[in-house]
C-alpha cells in the first residue's frame, strides 16, 4: 500500500484523493490523518517541512509536494492521464495547477495568520497581501477556467481550491465568479470523488 499523509480539510490533500479515484488507484492507498501542528509526529521525519500530503511507498521512497504526487499517480496510471503528454495542453495544465495551488496556498496562509496569531497581532498588511494573491487567481481562473469535460491537474487543483473557499472563506467567490461557479459544479457533476472528499465547515 501506498501510505498517504493528510487531514481532510486540506486541498492540497483532496487533490491526492480526487485523482486516485479517477485513475482507479483509491484502494492502493491507506491514508493516514495527520496533525501538522504536532512536534512528534512521524511527519516531520518523513518530510523535513512537515507538510501534508506526503505519500510513502512500498520501499520507504517519500514523495512531496501534491503536484509531484499527482505526476507520480499519473505515471503508475500509465501516464498523460491527468497530465497529458501533448507539449500544446501539458504547460497550460501545469500553469493552471500552479495558479490553482497558488490560490489556495495563498487561502492557507490567511487562515494560519489567524491561527497562529492573537487577534490584536494579526498583520492586515499580509493578510491584504494574501488576499490580492486570491482576488487575481479567481480573475484569472474566471476569465480562463479548465475545460468543460477537464480532468486533469489544472482542473482537478482548481476545484479543490475552490471548495476551499467554500469551506473556510463561506463562498464568498462565488458572487463575482459566475462562470467559475457553473465549471464547478459541473466538474462535481462528473467526478463523484469531488462530493465524497467534501468536509462540512465546522
Ligand atoms: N505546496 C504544497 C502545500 C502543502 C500545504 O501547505 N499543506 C498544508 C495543509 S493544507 C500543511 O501541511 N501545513 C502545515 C505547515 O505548513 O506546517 C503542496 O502542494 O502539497
Amino acid at each position: 500500500m501506498l501510505v498517504l499523509r493528510s487531514s481532510p480539510p486540506s486541498p492540497f490533500a483532496r487533490k491526492i484523493l480526487i485523482a486516485a479515484s479517477i485513475l482507479g488507484l483509491a484502494d492502493r492507498l491507506d491514508v493516514v490523518s495527520v496533525d501538522t501542528g504536532d512536534p512528534n509526529n512521524s511527519l516531520r521525519r518523513e518530510n523535513p517541512l512537515g507538510k501534508i500530503p506526503t505519500l510513502i511507498l512500498e520501499d520507504g521512497t517519500v514523495l512531496y509536494d501534491s503536484a509531484v504526487i499527482l505526476e507520480y499517480l499519473d505515471f503508475l496510471a500509465g501516464g498523460g492521464k491527468l497530465i497529458p503528454l501533448d507539449p500544446a495542453r501539458r504547460f497550460t495544465v501545469l500553469v493552471r495547477q500552479a495558479l490553482a495551488d497558488g490560490l489556495a496556498e495563498a487561502s492557507v496562509l490567511r487562515i494560519y495568520e489567524t491561527r497562529f496569531r492573537e487577534p490584536d497581532r494579526y498583520s492586515v498588511k499580509w493578510l491584504d497581501h494574501q488576499s490580492g494573491k486570491v482576488e487575481r487567481a479567481l480573475a484569472a481562473l474566471e476569465t480562463s477556467p479548465p475545460a468543460q469535460d477537464a480532468t486533469d491537474v489544472g482542473a482537478i487543483a482548481t476545484a479543490c481550491a475552490l471548495g476551499y473557499l467554500d469551506l473556510r472563506f463561506s463562498g464568498l467567490w462565488r458572487k463575482d465568479h459566475p462562470r467559475l461557479v457553473r465549471w464547478l459544479e459541473a466538474f462535481s457533476a462528473r467526478v463523484p470523488a469531488f462530493a465524497e472528499t467534501r468536509v462540512e465547515p465546522s
